[in-house]
Order: structure tokens, then sequence, then C-alpha cells
């Protein structure tokens, strides 16, 4: 490999900052391509006498340095490629440094860029050290106050906590003075400047403060924020109900920006999102996006107290903000759309992502112990294990002990940069529990197979269950440790009915059994018929589970199984097992009817919802089902769940027709649940039908598209239309690029269903739109509608057996690079699995990461991803 392998950042290494800051005084001249900042910074030592300050700083052009008003020559300070040293400073002193930075020339979207002719920043993680030299750590907190001055093609000029004043100076140029009266790092700081509609409302705190809340658009797109804005006054209300957290400035801001890595940020009272995550309305957003948007502006919300109020220490703690409000974002969501469909939706997402990288090579903990480059840990484990660690420690200690271990976290540990240990020290505290061995969630990676056995005596009515684990190991653990695993199960009779039971003497429809240690047996008596154990219920733990349960059972839960979750995992393991038997040259057809059959009764079960049987109807995917069988051969796979799509589409044929035209929605749209939910399953029938091509269901998919009031149902058709392939589908993209192709979230979604697209020529065209005028690798959200979903969601044609996909993939890569590293480091997960895959395609994605890691002047945040991943 050309590109030396940097050394790594060990948590072990951690030690508290030489100087703490308690004043920062930020004054920022903007001019696009030449931009003056000021910083005055009040900082103090703090422990050891005499060490020198050392400050963080990227790509900047220093133009002073001065300690207590005098300013220092140049042999003064030692400036180096990314630091800047003062010796002999005093204990106490006042620092002014100014410099001079390109926002115009930053495409890497971090630190101080332009999107759409607006400046706009992005800090998290370490973007602040290319706007100012500063100690760019979490654990240092200070109050910031923001000047900027700007001409008048920028009349809005924006940062984080409370407006001082505005004006214009004597060179006729706006001003704006911002001041923050919270202490927080410099990942929180933002700035936004420029030409923005607002959409004004206004919050009533439970104690009775006015709130003022905005939300900045798109000149002309305040109409499309305001479904944010609702899903914020109700994430502000629900706060204060599930946690007791009021806000606490007296604005609170939100920017829609074009240009961005990822999906929003929390900045302390100026959140910054991406506008693919808050722009909606009927015509052009889909429930999927009213859907994220809700879920994404609670969880920015929900940052202010945990993550801003409350931040990490060091960047190994960054689970302690992220898992923890992805936990209460999904439980927010639960809360406003169905406990069960939601649950369902998490899960699916958490095996995609996190248990795909739990077999990879990037495995990490949750609470990972070294890295080379932050940004490349914003991960599913992260975020999503680290969320359903939370979920856990909430069902092993109770729901009462967990909001008194919440209520003593945000007391203890407000205005603090604190740890993972800390905030497990409050729950241990209230409930009493030793959490030591709990500890080991966020220390160990891996997801750990549970095998769950059952013997029922008819004579005695004794059930007894033994639940045994083991965790495979991971890149550099080898040894795994028992978890405490808190497995919620019930049992059902042979007709799908809850069977009650007794546990020491209790009566009971439903227990916690705790697997502790390698093995743990539990005996439920009073067991009168013959039981189906249904296991693990709501998903209680992120494991994978396994049983001697009868090849019946699974119908049997199908069928009736009181979980809502475990009634849909029994679908799901059912028709994954049939494509795998398929895929691998054994097809159960016996098994394939039983199957469409127990669908077919599912779907006219009139007692459940539409959202949950469109849940149902969706098979696994192709991901889901090279996740599960190793070496996956996709091409195989692709074809017998086609199969099994065919199957269903013949056998479901009338009643999939019927749900088709029965969910047609004659009324006004409304995103709600239930209406989402409707047509949703309207959508996924369609789909269906679509398996088994011919002019009748072609028919049926242009009158879908071209009657379709709402992007949901467009969308759903153009997709019918995909997957049909043909004449049709061409006039349709034709159609829907000549009606959108000045939106460009819409656009976004015309180029990411031509990447998805399973066509045997797909590759051809998905290469051929790079050169699309409409095509610009340079905005992440148009990259990743392309590129991203042809390497993630087209299996079939990503893993072609030339190779042709992972070359294209590569070329993509070291392109991206160039310019954006952080974005380019996002697209080398679909060739890090290689191992997971058939020999000769393995050897084809290791030859593509080997190219990659040869290339000239890569990033350490590529550099990182593909040397890991052929290690
Ligand atoms: N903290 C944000 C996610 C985020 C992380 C890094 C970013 O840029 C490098 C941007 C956003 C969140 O959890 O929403
Ligand atoms: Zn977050």
């Amino acid at each position: 490999m050309r590109t030396e392998t940097p050394a790594p950042i060990r948590l072990t290494d951690y030690r508290p900052p030489a100087f703490l800051v308690d004043e920062v005084h930020l004054d920022f001249d903007l001019k696009p391509e030449a931009t003056r900042v000021k910083a005055r910074l009040t900082l103090r030592r703090n422990g050891e006498t005499g060490a020198p300050l050392r400050l963080d700083g990227e790509r900047l052009k220093t133009l002073s340095v001065a300690v207590d008003g005098r300013a220092l020559a140049a042999g003064e300070f030692t400036e180096e490629a990314h630091s800047l040293t003062i010796p002999g400073v005093p204990d106490a002193f006042v620092l002014e440094t100014e410099v001079e930075i390109n926002p115009a020339a930053n495409k890497a979207l971090e630190g101080l860029y332009m999107s759409g002719g607006r400046f706009c920043t992005q800090c998290e993680a370490e973007g602040f050290r290319t706007i100012t030299w500063y100690p760019d750590r979490p654990d240092v907190l200070a109050r910031f106050t923001v000047r900027m001055t700007a001409d008048d093609s920028w009349p809005r000029l924006l940062s984080n906590g409370n407006l001082v004043e505005t004006g214009r100076g004597t060179d006729g140029r706006r001003y704006a003075v911002w001041n923050d009266p919270f202490p927080k790092p410099c990942y929180l700081f933002a700035l936004v400047a420029g030409e923005l509609d607002e959409l004004a409302d206004s919050f009533v705190t439970a104690s009775g403060r006015k709130v003022e809340l905005k939300v900045f658009v798109d000149p002309g797109m305040s109409a499309r924020a305001a479904y944010a804005m609702d899903a914020l006054k109700r994430s502000m209300r629900w706060d204060e109900e599930a946690f007791g957290r009021e806000y606490d400035l007296d604005l609170f801001m939100i920017v829609a920006v074009r240009d961005f890595n990822f999906g929003a940020m929390e900045n302390k009272g100026l959140n910054i999102f991406n506008s693919s995550l808050l722009l909606a309305d009927p015509e052009t957003a889909t429930d999927l996006d009213y859907e994220r948007i809700e879920s994404v502006v609670a969880h920015e919300y929900f940052h202010n107290w945990t993550g801003n109020r409350i931040t990490c220490r060091d960047w190994f703690q960054l689970c302690l903000k992220e898992g923890l409000t992805v936990f209460r974002d999904q439980a927010f969501s639960a809360d406003m759309r169905g406990e069960a469909v939601q649950r369902i939706k998490d899960v699916k997402a958490l095996r995609a992502r996190q248990f795909a990288e739990d077999q990879g090579p990037l495995a990490h903990p949750v609470r990972p112990s070294s890295y080379l480059k932050i940004d490349n840990f914003y991960t599913a484990t992260i975020y999503e294990k680290g969320a359903e660690v939370i979920r856990m420690l909430k069902a092993l200690i109770g729901a009462q002990a967990f909001r008194k271990g919440m209520d003593l976290y945000f007391e203890r540990w407000d205005g603090h940069a604190t740890t993972v240990e800390a905030f497990i020290a409050c729950f241990a505290e209230v409930s009493g529990r030793d959490l030591s061995a709990f500890f080991a969630w966020y220390e160990q990676a891996g997801t750990p197979r549970v095998r769950l056995a059952s013997r029922w005596t008819p004579e005695t009515g004794e059930l007894e269950i033994t639940l045994t684990q083991r965790t495979p190991a991971t890149p550099g653990q080898a040894d795994k440790r028992a978890l405490p695993v808190p497995v919620r199960l019930g049992l059902l009779d042979a007709e799908g009915r809850t069977l009650a039971f007794e546990l020491d003497g209790e009566a009971a429809d439903e227990t916690l059994v705790v697997l502790e240690g390698e093995e743990t047996r539990v005996t439920l008596t009073g067991v009168t018929s013959r039981p189906v154990v249904s296991a693990l219920r709501g998903f209680s733990a992120p494991v994978e589970l396994s049983s001697d349960a009868r090849p019946g059972d699974r119908y049997v839960q199908l069928a009736g199984d009181a979980d809502l979750f475990n009634r849909w995992e029994a679908g799901q393991e059912v028709a994954r097992d049939l494509i795998l038997a398929r895929a691998g040259g054994a097809p159960d057809e016996v098994g394939e009817e039983r199957f469409a059959e127990a669908m077919g009764r599912a779907l006219n079960d009139q007692a459940s919802e539409p959202a949950f049987k469109a849940l149902l109807l969706a098979l696994p995917t192709e991901s889901d089902l090279a996740v599960a069988s190793p070496p996956a051969d996709p091409a195989a796979i692709h074809a017998a769940r086609q199969a099994l799509r065919l199957r269903l589409a013949v056998h479901l044929e009338d009643t999939l027709k019927r749900l088709h035209l029965g969910l047609q929605d004659g009324g006004e749209f409304s995103p709600d649940a239930a209406s989402a939910g409707r047509r949703a399953l309207r959508n996924a029938a369609l789909e269906a039908l679509a398996a088994r091509p011919g002019a009748e269901v072609t028919a049926l998919a242009e009158g879908h598209y071209r009657a379709a009031s709402n992007m949901t149902d467009a969308m759903g058709g153009l997709n019918a239309l995909m997957l049909l392939g043909g004449g049709a589908f061409t006039s349709a993209l034709e159609d829907f690029r000549a009606r959108w192709k000045d939106e460009p979230l819409v656009m976004d979604k015309w180029f990411a269903l031509q990447a998805r697209d399973p066509s045997p020529d797909a590759l051809d065209k998905v290469a051929a739109l790079t050169a699309h005028p409409d095509f610009d690798a340079r905005v992440p959200n148009r990259l990743r509608a392309l590129v991203a979903t042809f390497a993630s969601a087209n299996p079939a044609r990503f893993h072609a057996e030339d190779g042709s996909g992972y070359r294209f993939l590569a070329d993509q890569i070291l392109a991206v690079d160039r310019f954006n590293p952080m974005t380019a480091a996002r697209l080398v997960e679909p060739l890090g699995s290689w191992r997971r895959y058939r020999p000769d395609l393995g050897a084809r994605m290791k030859a593509e990461l080997e190219r990659i890691a040869a290339a000239p002047d890569l990033s350490r945040n590529v550099v990182e991803l593909v040397s890991r991943a052929l290690e």
C-alpha cells in the first residue's frame, strides 16, 4: 500500500485539557473566497503549570497572533500543518488570532462552506479547527459571542443563542451579534448567512415560557417547512412529558441546506438540516420522507439535553449522545406512529446496517477504543446498537428506575462533558443493581448468537427453557464474554392463541428471562397444552436467535402471535428459508405454496392494520439474505427471491388486486400514520403484482402512476413500472423528469430509482447517468442517490460477475476523495464486506480495494476504511 497508515488515537490516552476556555469572541468578515476570522479566547490553565498552549487548526492562513494584547513575532510561536504552539504563556490570559479562510473552495463541506450561495457551517466532529485556532475537543466548554459582517447578498446573519444586536457598520455592510449563554464545545458552533425565507411559530413550555420557533429555507419554500415545524412542536411537548425536559433558550432555529454530508446537526439553538430531511409537501415528498423528517427533527431537538447540555468528554463517548438520542427519537416515533410497526422498522434498519457491520472488517464496540478519523465512527453500531443497549437497560431495571436514572443523569451532569461510565453509574445507583456485567455491551463488538431449547412434559405441565449464548470473534477481539441478554417470551397454543403459564407460582402471559453467563435455564409450569414458544418478543435484545422450534411453529406465530413483532418475524424467517433453499438449489415448492396460503390469510385479516400488512408482505431484501447466507451468491439470491415473488403474485392475485383497488384514497392527503399505512399497503400490493409481467399489470401500474396525486403514489407507480421494464417505464421516467427537473429533492428520487433497477443493463445506465447534466458528484445527496443506492440497494447488478459494478464504485470513491473525504469514505462499505461473498466475487472486490489503497494522496478517512477492510 502506498499510503502509510497513520497512528490511531486511543481511549486510554485521554488526558484532561491543559487549558480551558471561558469565553470566545468570534468576528467574521464574510466573503466567499476570503473570509477573515478574528478570535479572542479567554484561557485558563487546567492543571500542570508550564505546559505550552497547543491549539488545533487546519488549512488556516494565519495573519496575526497576540497574547494579552501584545502581538507575537514569528519566532514566538510555532505553526505546523495541524497545530499552533505558544510556549511560556501565563496561567490566565487572552489570546487573539486572525486567520483567513476560503469557504468557496471548501467542497469537503466541513467547517465554513458555501451551499446554494449561502454561508453555512458543519463543525462536528472536528470541523471547527478549519475556521480558527482552537482546542478542538468536546471537553472544552466555552460561552460564545459571535459577530458577523456581510454584504447585502447575505441579509440573514444567524448563529447560536440569542440575537444581541444588528445594524450596519460604517462601511454600510450589515452586521449581527449573537450570544449563547450556555457553555458549549466548539463542535456545536454554527453560523449561517444568506437569503432565506422563514416560517415562524412559537411554543409555550410546561413552565409557561414562550419560545420563538423559526425554520429557514430557500426563498419560496416556507410552505414546505410546515410539517417540520409541526414535528418540532410535538417533539418539544413529548420531551417535557416523557423525560421532564424543557427547552432552555428563547429562540430555536432550524436551517435547511442542500449540500450536507450527513442528515442533520444539533448545533445549539441553530440546527442545520440536509434539506432532504426537512422540506415536505404531498406533491414532492413521500410518506417515508415525512416519517424521517419527523424522527430527525425530534432527534436533533432531543440532543439539546442529550448531547448539548450534557456532552461527551471525548469522541470515544459518542454513543453517550447518539445512542441515547436515537433511543429517545425511536420512543417518540413509536408514540406518534404505533409501537409494533415502528419497532419492526427500527429492527429492519438495525439488522440491515448494524448486523452487517458486525460481520465485516469494521466491527467495533458501541464504545470503540481507538480510531484514525472520528468521522468514520458515525456508524450504525454507535447509533442504532447504542440505542438498543439503552432499551435493554430499561427492560432490565424497569421503566420507573430507568426514568429515575435519567433524572439523576440530567441533574448530576448538566453543563458537563462526561462518559458512558458516569451515565451507567446513575442507573446502578437508582436501581441498586450491579451493572458491571451489563457494561460489556459497550465494550464488546459482535452480535451474540443465542440459542433456545425447550422441553415440555405433558404429564407435569412443565416447560423447561434453556438459553445459551456465544459471540463470534470480531477483528481485534477474539475472546468474547457472555453478556446479560433480556429475552421477553410468551407461549402460544396450536391455534396461535396466548397460552397462560405460571412462573414461581404466579400466573403470567409473558415474562422476561435474563440470560446470564453462558447458559440460563427456567421452568415454566401450568403449561396445559403443547406450547409454541414466542421468544425475544419485540426484539428485546440485539442478538441472533435460533431455536429448536418445529417447522410448523412459525406458521402458528404468523397466524396469531399476540406480539406483532414476532408475528412479522415468523413470516420473514419462513420467507428467508424458502429463498435460501431455492438459491442453494433445493427449492421447497410445497413450502412455498404453504407460505403463499398463509400470507393470503394474513393479508385478509381484518383485525390487523394496513401498515403492518405492508411490512408483512415485503420479503427480506437481497442484502438481508446475503448477510444470512455467507458466502453469499447475489445472483442466485436475486433469482430465488424473484421466484418467490412470482409465486406470491400468482397465488395472491385476487387478494392483491382487491387491496390495490380497495385502498384507493379519494380524499385530502394527510401524512398521518394511518393514511400512510394504507398507501404503503396499496403500493406494496402493486409491487407484488409487478413480479408477474404482462400487459394487464403494466396498465395497472401506468394508471397508478398517472392517477397519483401525491409523491408516495407516483413513486409507487414508477417503482412498479421499473420492475416491469420496457417502454412504459422509459416514458414514465421521461414524464417524471419533465415535470420535476427543477426540484432537486425530487430529482434525487429519479436518480435513486434508476440506481435500483435490477435489469441487466442497469450499470451501463447508471454509469451514463454520471454524465447526465443534472448529476453533480459534489452534491452529496445526488451522489448518494445514484452511487450509494446502486452499490447498496442493487446487489444483483453491483455484484456483476465481471466485477464491473465494483470497478464503477472504486472509480467513484477515488474521484470523490479528492474533494470530499467524508462522503467518499462512506461509499467504501459495500466493497469492505468482500469476505462475505462467493470467493471469486470476493477476490474481485478485494482487488478494487487494493487499487484504491495504491492510489496516491488518499484521505485519512478512506485510508482507514480501506486498510481495515484489507487487514
Ligand atoms: N450529530 C449529528 C450527526 C452528524 C455527525 C457528523 C456530521 O458531520 C461530520 C454531521 C452530522 C446527528 O446525530 O444528527
Ligand atoms: Zn445525533
